[in-house]
């Protein structure tokens, strides 16, 4: 029998590579997408199917987290084996400004969909991944950071998904519902939103190699973050649901990098060599070498990156170092990619975009690009 899964998010980073791990695997694919006024779904065009096609694999809803008559129909229509809740307001800076929309959907989202399960009857059928975070973690009690450590969210992004976690957790217990949380820390990719740090950084410093911008401004440098790759972590997702009995796991490198580390190592990559001086809000990174190919847009002295408070949060997480031995031990769950690959990674797709961009210039068509983040 084809296993049928609905991915909420699917337009988005995770939601992407999950729904091509799962087609691959054969699944019937069912993704929700949010109406917006341009197209939004440039992270899955590759694997659209035309509608009028009869042995379609993927099909697109649109709907909403915030809408429960809309994700209960849904439900109702698909009747999916696995649910996988990856949709969000993802962005824990702009939780801070949009508190109690990220409330609705990060929180109430899920809830929505677990007990649209519940009253469909279909708790022995659904299975329920939950995009659990490792910002639950926040203000850290131990390091490194297990599936015990005791949680402390330090944004308004971090108690939504708090919320979300326990929600998941009491439906499991209360119900006997096949639902788990996978407590993912920071993943990225090429296809990672453009205002996050990482993304922020290599499509930042492609834009000044190509001679598009000057410079890149940014928050808390100090930040210490485990960073893996997306690709790596979707298939773990997958596997979660596979399981006997439904647990929650962390997945993490066990390795930790700063903000700092992150823009050096995308440097090096591009062939510039840096030097960091200066501290806090006039801390600044300097070129002192560069090789290849962002010469003559760089040169030596000039000031890439500098400090814009604007970027720092009204409360932050400074460390967050994950231990994913539960994950290797339980389900034999490795990480295959590592940061300097997923770093040349980035900055390779980047520079393809900035050198499209540069080449539309040249020939007079100009396209907006926004270094915001
Ligand atoms: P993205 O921001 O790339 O994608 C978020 C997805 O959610 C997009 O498809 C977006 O749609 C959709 N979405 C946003 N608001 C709504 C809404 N109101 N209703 C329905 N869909 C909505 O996130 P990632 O792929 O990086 O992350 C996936 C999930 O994992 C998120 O829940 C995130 O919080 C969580 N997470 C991510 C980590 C990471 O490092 N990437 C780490 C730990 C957890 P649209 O394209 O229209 O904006
Ligand atoms: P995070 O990711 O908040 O960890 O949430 P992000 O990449 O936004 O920030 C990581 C760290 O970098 C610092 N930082 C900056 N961040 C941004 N965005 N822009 C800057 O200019 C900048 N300068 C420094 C931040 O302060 C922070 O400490 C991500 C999201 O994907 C969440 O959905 C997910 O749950 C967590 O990862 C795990």
């Amino acid at each position: 029998m084809t296993k049928r899964a609905l991915i909420t998010g699917i337009t988005g980073q995770d939601g992407s590579y999950l729904a091509e791990l799962l087609l691959e695997k054969g699944y019937e694919v069912h993704g929700i997408k949010r109406r917006a006024s341009l197209f939004n779904t440039d992270r899955i065009d590759h694997l659209y199917q035309d509608p009028h096609e009869t042995e379609r694999k993927l099909h697109l809803h649109y709907g909403d987290l915030t809408d429960t008559s809309n994700l209960t129909r849904i439900v109702q229509q698909v009747q999916p084996d696995e649910i996988y809740n990856l949709g969000a307001q993802s962005h824990v800076a702009v939780s801070f400004e949009s508190p109690e929309y990220t409330a609705d959907v990060d929180a109430i989202g899920p809830l929505r969909l677990l007990e649209a399960i519940r009253l469909l009857g279909l708790q022995d059928k659904t299975r329920f991944y939950q995009a659990s975070t490792s910002e639950l973690y926040g203000l850290v009690q131990e390091t490194p950071q297990t599936e015990s450590t005791p949680f402390y969210p330090r944004s308004p992004y971090g108690v939504a998904k708090l919320y979300a976690f326990w929600i998941t957790k009491n439906y499991r217990e209360a119900y006997g519902m096949y639902a788990c949380n996978g407590i993912l820390f920071n993943h990225e990719s090429p296809r990672r939103g453009e205002t996050f740090v990482t993304r922020k950084i290599t499509r930042g410093l492609c834009n000044i190699a190509q001679g598009i911008d000057k410079r890149l401004y940014m928050g808390n440098l100090d930040a210490l973050r485990d960073w893996g790759h997306a690709q790596d972590y979707v298939r773990m997702q997958w596997m979660m649901l596979q399981q006997d009995e439904p647990k929650d796991y962390v997945i993490a490198t066990g390795v930790q990098w700063s903000v700092r580390d992150f823009i050096a190592k995308t440097a090096a990559a591009l062939g510039i060599t840096l030097r960091f001086e200066g501290k806090g809000v006039n801390e600044q990174a300097i070129v002192e070498a560069v090789t290849g190919d962002a010469a003559p847009a760089v040169k030596p002295g000039d000031v890439l990156v500098s400090i814009d408070p604007r970027y720092f949060r009204p409360a932050e997480v400074e460390t967050l170092l994950g231990d994913p031995a539960l994950a290797k031990n339980d389900l034999g769950w490795i990480p295959d990619i590592t940061l300097d690959e997923m770093i040349q990674s980035m900055v390779e797709s980047d520079l393809d975009a900035a050198r499209q961009h540069s080449l539309l210039s040249q020939h007079g068509y100009k396209r907006q690009v926004s270094m915001e983040g």
